[in-house]
């Protein structure tokens, strides 16, 4: 049998702390082995120790390429104390190792010098002291991994102190570190090859699918470098103009989502205008109604719906369509100022409107278009790093359907299916808006959303006044202002959001204001504002968390909400269905929270 004498293997580009290690070790009866550099550095040192190249008869190869692959060192660290691998030790003559002292090939410093050739990155990839680590790392039952210089001095003292014998709990810990290190050693060759080889920068017409893409900036123009990328296969979508920026994807990404779901929920195309990562608007393609016009496919009518939820703030927006952009819904999106669009597709002459309009002479028209795969299925898991903290989570793949709203709390319980499609209209919304959130919805769209509000009656109040706001802009009066021949859309937009604001202007902005029309409309007086408010009924509205008061109740009311779905679990949850009754509104309590962040 194999005599379990100690041996250890020390094999370390950084030599930081290596000659105290070795001292101890040595000192405490530990055989030395070394790889070519670092049995040197011992050997300078004064202390015994054995070269690799001896043990195997095989000199360091190849510049240095090959020193420790070779199976009397493998074999020498896998073998376990059973009694075949010890008859295949001593079949071979080789002496079982239990100490693995490695780092590795400093590639991370390597590729950052400046002027560092894929020549000079290729030679930095370690691969001997990478299996070294690996096969001690798997075998820590019986080897202990040093792969950090800052773990010796700890190492010899809990050596000493068990007399050889460090203990499992340290060997796992060891073991573990060894498995992070090669992980974000494979991380870092992959990264840089990833950038070498699947890079598409962005700004090239009609680039293929690619498996990384360069942006400019992060959140922030001083946020560079930043990148998109998927570590398998390719990235979902293609850029067919422009380069998108990092928060053009966020937007992208999760308005897609949301539009795919709400086909999928109510079989109709969708469409979503998304400003910071929430959506400003969303609706599916149901008719417009008379006050708004023109027929058109439901696709253009579901995008003409989300912008006009709040035009104010749609200025600029990203788009998702959930069905390939057809040439109406294009005309539709031209004639206002949007920063990109997501579809799974597009028609030519939808495409050949953006052609159009995608030049550097007329930078305000959507300048992004980036293509999705209709099939990509995103993973289970998703990851991130806060503050050098990496947060993992299972992907919010809840389902939202008419199921969710089973459970009528109210005494009133008629709940009908349009009410019910307004209700998954705005619960989808809530999924992909930054919490809190609150979404009001009307006849298959957004009609007012409160994000990212720290408080649940700011949302609700928020969201209503937006739909307040929404409705007012439908009050014959708005839509028959007398605007002068030739004023722009955005300048319509904003002119119309102040007089249904009813804030008092003054100086020079009321004379700007006034200018816009060819006769000065009157304010909107209290009482046309309240008739009109009355009028509006019937409207869904959804919530991401469960009311903690009923002032939320109260306050959804005002703004013509008769259906509402919220999760229960407030401790005021029967206040709040008493509120729902006394204002005659159908409640659901859902079993969903829908946090978004
Ligand atoms: O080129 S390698 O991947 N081939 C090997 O077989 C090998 N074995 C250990 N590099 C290899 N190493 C690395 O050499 C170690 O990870 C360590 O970083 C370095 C130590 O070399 P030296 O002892 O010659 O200074």
């Amino acid at each position: 049998t194999v005599k379990w004498i100690l041996e250890s293997l020390l094999s370390v580009y950084d030599k930081t702390n290596l000659i105290d290690l070795a001292t101890a070790l040595s000192q405490s009866g530990v055989r030395l082995l070394g790889s070519g550099g670092t049995a040197k550095k011992i050997r300078d040192a004064g202390l015994s120790v054995e070269d690799v190249a001896d043990i195997t008869k095989a000199p360091e190869m190849l510049g240095g390429r090959v020193k420790t692959l070779h199976p009397v060192v493998h074999g020498g660290i896998l073998a376990r104390d059973i009694p075949s691998d010890q008859q295949d030790l001593a079949v071979h003559s080789i002496a079982p190792i239990s100490i693995v002292v490695c780092n590795l090939y400093p590639f991370t410093s390597t590729i950052s010098r400046p002027g560092c050739t894929l020549a000079d990155a290729v030679e930095e990839i370690d691969i001997g002291g990478v299996t070294l680590l690996r096969a001690a790392a798997k075998n820590h039952e019986r080897v202990s991994v040093l792969s950090d210089p800052a773990d010796y001095a700890d190492f010899m003292k809990a050596w000493k102190e068990g007399r050889g014998d460090v203990g499992a709990a340290l060997r796992s810990r060891l073991a573990l570190k060894a498995f992070e290190m090669t992980a974000k050693y494979d991380a870092a060759i992959s990264g840089y090859f990833r950038e070498q080889y699947a890079d598409a920068s962005g700004g090239d017409k009609f680039s293929g699918p690619v498996q990384r893409l360069a942006l400019r900036y992060g959140a922030n123009p001083h946020q560079k470098p930043a990148q998109a990328f998927v570590a398998e296969g390719e990235l979902p979508f293609k850029v067919l103009f422009g380069a998108p920026g990092y928060i053009n994807l966020l937007d992208a990404l999760n308005s897609y989502a949301l539009v795919k779901e709400l086909q999928e929920a109510l079989d109709l195309p969708a469409a979503a205008s998304f400003k910071h990562v929430s959506p400003a608007g969303a609706a599916i393609g149901l008719e417009l109604s008379d006050t708004e016009k023109k027929p058109l496919t439901p696709l253009a009518a579901a995008y003409s719906r989300a912008r006009g939820a709040d035009r104010m703030s749609s200025y600029g927006d990203f788009i998702a369509l959930s069905a390939p952009c057809d040439l109406a819904t294009a005309r539709v999106i031209s004639r206002e100022v949007s920063d990109g669009v997501i579809a799974p597709g597009y028609s030519q002459e939808a495409l050949d409107i953006w052609v159009r309009f995608a030049t550097p002479i007329n930078m305000y028209h959507v300048n992004l278009v980036p293509q999705i795969d209709a099939n990509w299925a995103p993973g289970e898991v998703e990851t991130r790093q806060v503050y050098g903290v990496s947060l993992q989570q299972r992907r919010n793949d809840a389902v939202i359907n008419a199921k969710l709203f089973n459970n009528i709390v109210s005494k009133n319980k008629n709940l009908p299916e349009n009410a019910i499609n307004d209700l998954i209209v705005a619960t989808l919304a809530l999924k992909y808006t930054q919490s809190n959130s609150v979404a009001y919805a009307h006849h298959g769209s957004i009609i007012g959303l409160g994000a990212g509000q720290q408080s649940r009656i700011h949302c609700t109040r928020l969201a209503g006044s937006k739909a307040d706001n929404w409705w007012l802009r439908h009050h014959p009066r708005v839509l028959a202002l007398p605007f002068k021949k030739g004023v722009k859309r955005a300048d319509k937009a904003n002119a119309i959001d102040l007089f249904v604001g009813g804030e008092v202007l003054e100086g020079g902005e009321k004379a700007q204001w006034e200018s816009l029309f060819d006769e000065v409309p009157a304010p909107l007086s209290s009482e046309e504002r309240a008739d009109h408010a009355k009028q509006l009924d019937g409207v869904a509205c959804s919530s991401d968390a469960f009311f903690p008061f009923p002032d939320n109740v109260h306050r959804v009311r005002k703004s013509g909400v008769r259906y509402l779905a919220a999760p229960s679990g407030s401790v005021m949850d029967e206040e709040c269905i008493k509120a729902a009754d006394e204002h005659d509104i159908i409640f659901a309590h859902t079993p969903l929270r829908l946090f978004h962040h």
